[in-house]
């Protein structure tokens, strides 16, 4: 029997991931095996037993003592965004890790299983970030990382490859942007993709912003909903396609003025 059978809200959680992963594809943003999810299910699974020792058991270089025992929903390596819309199940894990979390079972798969895969290469990144989560108290259990082609666009131009700058472009596109996004976005200059300077970068910019934006690849963005933390990136994205079509009209956009981002910030503390 699968864990999910008997358990709705986690049921439910693996629908949205993969309608979700759906969305990454159809915008573009999931070429390939780009992008990758996880979600910290510990609420949704407390109080069952899972019996470990049949499972698969996978040691960690770094350990992540602030995650000991947690549960995770996590995308696999080499797994396709298009895949994981159809078959969840079978293009992510669900893992827990062990008392000192050091390592993690992989509880949706039997230690006889013909068909065990790896989590995503940027797992490292992705515990990181939650274990910052539970370390500041916030509820933020989901962490997306997807190649919105328009923003990573945007860093391919010097001059948005500064935080401010690229705020107040995005901002300047659209009224929501500032509305729902008034903590802006982070920038991380180019690091190679899946190494721990990347996770360290990205854990700063967190820190202040949901959502990272990489130089030349892509974002990283936590929620506490893997909708909202999709939505959050749609409008970001929004506001990066408005810039590039007026551009591509022949006209330079003029952007909302600094009276209109500031009348904007006030409706969103109140929001
Ligand atoms: O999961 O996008 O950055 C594949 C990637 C790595
Ligand atoms: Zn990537």
């Amino acid at each position: 029997m699968r864990i999910t059978d008997q358990n709705p809200l986690l049921k439910k959680l693996i629908e949205n991931v993969a309608e979700v992963a759906g969305y990454l594809w159809e915008r573009g943003w999931a070429e390939r095996n780009a992008g990758n999810i996880s979600v910290n299910i510990s609420a949704l699974i407390s109080g069952e037993t899972i019996g470990i020792n049949s499972h698969p058991f996978v040691e960690m270089t770094t350990p992540y003592p602030e995650l000991a025992s947690m549960l995770f929903l996590v995308t696999g390596t080499g797994k396709r965004m298009r895949d994981l819309a159809r078959k969840p199940l079978d293009n992510a894990l669900l893992i827990q890790l062990n008392k000192k979390g050091s390592g993690y079972y992989v509880l949706s798969r039997e230690k006889s299983s013909d068909d065990i895969f790896m989590p995503t290469s940027e797992f490292p990144t992705h515990l990181g970030i939650h274990q910052m989560v539970k370390r500041r108290g916030s509820k933020e259990t989901v962490v997306l990382h997807t190649h919105a082609t328009e923003l990573v666009a945007l860093t391919q131009i010097q001059e948005y490859c500064n935080q401010e700058k690229l705020n107040k472009l995005l901002w300047g596109m659209h009224p929501e942007t500032m509305v729902f996004l008034p903590q802006g976005i982070g920038f991380v200059p180019y690091v190679t993709p899946g190494t721990d300077d990347i996770a360290t970068e990205s854990l700063k910019v967190l820190k202040k912003h949901p959502i990272v934006l990489w130089e030349k690849h892509g974002v990283f963005c936590i929620g506490d909903s893997i909708i909202d933390t999709f939505d959050n990136i749609d409008i970001m994205t929004k506001s990066a396609k408005i810039f590039f079509l007026t551009r591509s009209a022949g006209y330079s956009p003029e952007g909302l003025s600094d009276k209109e981002l500031e009348t904007l910030k006030v409706i969103a503390s109140n929001f």
